[in-house]
C-alpha cells in the first residue's frame, strides 16, 4: 500500500481514483465493507482504490482533552487498511485550517483536482467538512459537473444480525464494559492492545508463581478491569495467556497495571513489543486474604483460559 502523509505529496491525480473517507477508528466490519466496495469499484473501472484518513484523530484537534480513547492506534490502523486491499492511503494531517475547509472546496480542489476522484464510497449517514455540510445530497450535487459517481454502501442493513448499528462508539462501549465477544463480532477480529513490556513489581513470579509481562497504554482504549483469556503475539509466534487489568487489591499499593501471564512461556521479554488479543472476560478482580488463595485462583483462571481458547 502506498501511503501519502500529506496532500502535497500527491503530485499528479491518481488513475480513476475510487475513494472512501473517514477516521476508521477500529477498522470495524462496517469500515471493511466500505473498503470492499472501493476495491470492487476500482477493479470495475480499472482504477486506483484509495482511502483517506486523518492523523491525529479529528476529535483530538477539535475537542483537545476530551477525545475518546482510540480502538486502533495509527500503526494498527494502517496494517488493517492495507490488509483490506486498499492500494493508496492518503493520511491528511488534521489541523484547524483543514477543519475550516468548506465542503465544496474540499470536493473540487482536493478530491477531484488533486486526487482525481472518479467515485466516492460513503455510508448512509455520511457527512464531512466544516459544519458537516458535505452530506450525500451535497456530494450528488457536485457529481455531474465534476464527473464522479457517488456510491452509497448500505452495509448496516447487510449485517442484520446486529441489532445495534455498528460504530466505533458502540465498540468503545463494549470494550469498556468488558464485552469482548460482542466487540469481536463488530471488529471482525479480537480487540487488541500493543505495547512494550515494562518492568512491574517483580512480584508475580517470585511470590505467586505466575510471572507477568506488564504493558502500558497510551491513547488506546482499555478494557474493563478484570481477568481475561487472551492470546499474545510476540515476534511471529502466538501464545495463550491470562491477563489482569486492575489494581491487584490483594496488595496495598493499588497501582493500576495491565499484565499478562503467558502460558508455557519462559523467555525474558523486557523491552520487547507484544500484542494482546482479548477473547473473553473471565471474572472481576478480588481482594484475597492471602497470597496462596490468590495463587489458587490464578491456577483456575489459567484452566478457564485454556478452555476458552481451545474453542
Ligand atoms: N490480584 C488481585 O489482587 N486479585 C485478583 O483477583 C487477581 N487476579 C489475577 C489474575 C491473573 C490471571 C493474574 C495474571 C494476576 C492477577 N492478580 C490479581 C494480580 C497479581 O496480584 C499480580 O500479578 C501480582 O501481584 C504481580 O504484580
Ligand atoms: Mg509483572
Amino acid at each position: 500500500m502506498k501511503i501519502f502523509d500529506h496532500l502535497d505529496q500527491i503530485s499528479e491525480p491518481l488513475k480513476n481514483a475510487v475513494i472512501t473517507i473517514g477516521n476508521f477508528d477500529g477498522v470495524h466490519i462496517g469500515h471493511q465493507a466500505l473498503f470492499h466496495e472501493v476495491t470492487e469499484k476500482a477493479e470495475a473501472i480499472g482504477g486506483t482504490s484509495c482511502a483517506m484518513t486523518f492523523e491525529p484523530h479529528p476529535l483530538r484537534v477539535l475537542k483537545q482533552n476530551n477525545h475518546p480513547p482510540l480502538i486502533t492506534l495509527y500503526e494498527q490502523k494502517l496494517e488493517l487498511i492495507e490488509r483490506s486491499g486498499i492500494e493508496v492511503l492518503i493520511c491528511v494531517p488534521f489541523t484547524q485550517a483543514f477543519a475550516g475547509l468548506a465542503a465544496g472546496e474540499f470536493i473540487e480542489d482536493v478530491l477531484v483536482r488533486k486526487i482525481g476522484m472518479k467515485a466516492i464510497v460513503v455510508g448512509e449517514d455520511y457527512s464531512f467538512g466544516k459544519k458537516r455540510e458535505g452530506n450525500i445530497d451535497f456530494l450528488n450535487s457536485y457529481a455531474p459537473r465534476c464527473d464522479f459517481e457517488v456510491i452509497v454502501a448500505n452495509w448496516i442493513k447487510a449485517s442484520k444480525h446486529f441489532p445495534d448499528r455498528i460504530s466505533s462508539t458502540k465498540i468503545r462501549e463494549l470494550v469498556i464494559a468488558g464485552n469482548m465477544e460482542q466487540a469481536q463480532k463488530m471488529l471482525g477480529r479480537f480487540y487488541q492492545i500493543r505495547g512494550q513490556v515494562v518492568s512491574g513489581r517483580n512480584r508475580g513470579g517470585k511470590l505467586l508463581g505466575f510471572p507477568t509481562a506488564n504493558i502500558n497504554l497510551h491513547d488506546e482504549l482499555c478494557p474493563k478491569t478484570g481477568i481475561y483469556a487472551v492470546t499474545v503475539e510476540h515476534h511471529d509466534r502466538k501464545y495463550s495467556g491470562v491477563a489482569n487489568i486492575g489494581y491487584s487489591p490483594t496488595f496495598d499499593d493499588h497501582e493500576f497495571t495491565i499484565e499478562v501471564h503467558i502460558l508455557d512461556f519462559e523467555d525474558d521479554i523486557y523491552g520487547e513489543k507484544i500484542r494482546v488479543n482479548f477473547h473473553k472476560r473471565i471474572r472481576e478482580e478480588i481482594k484475597f486474604d492471602n497470597i496462596s488463595e490468590l495463587s489458587e485462583q490464578i491456577k483456575k483462571d489459567v484452566k478457564a483460559a485454556r478452555e476458552i481458547l481451545a474453542l
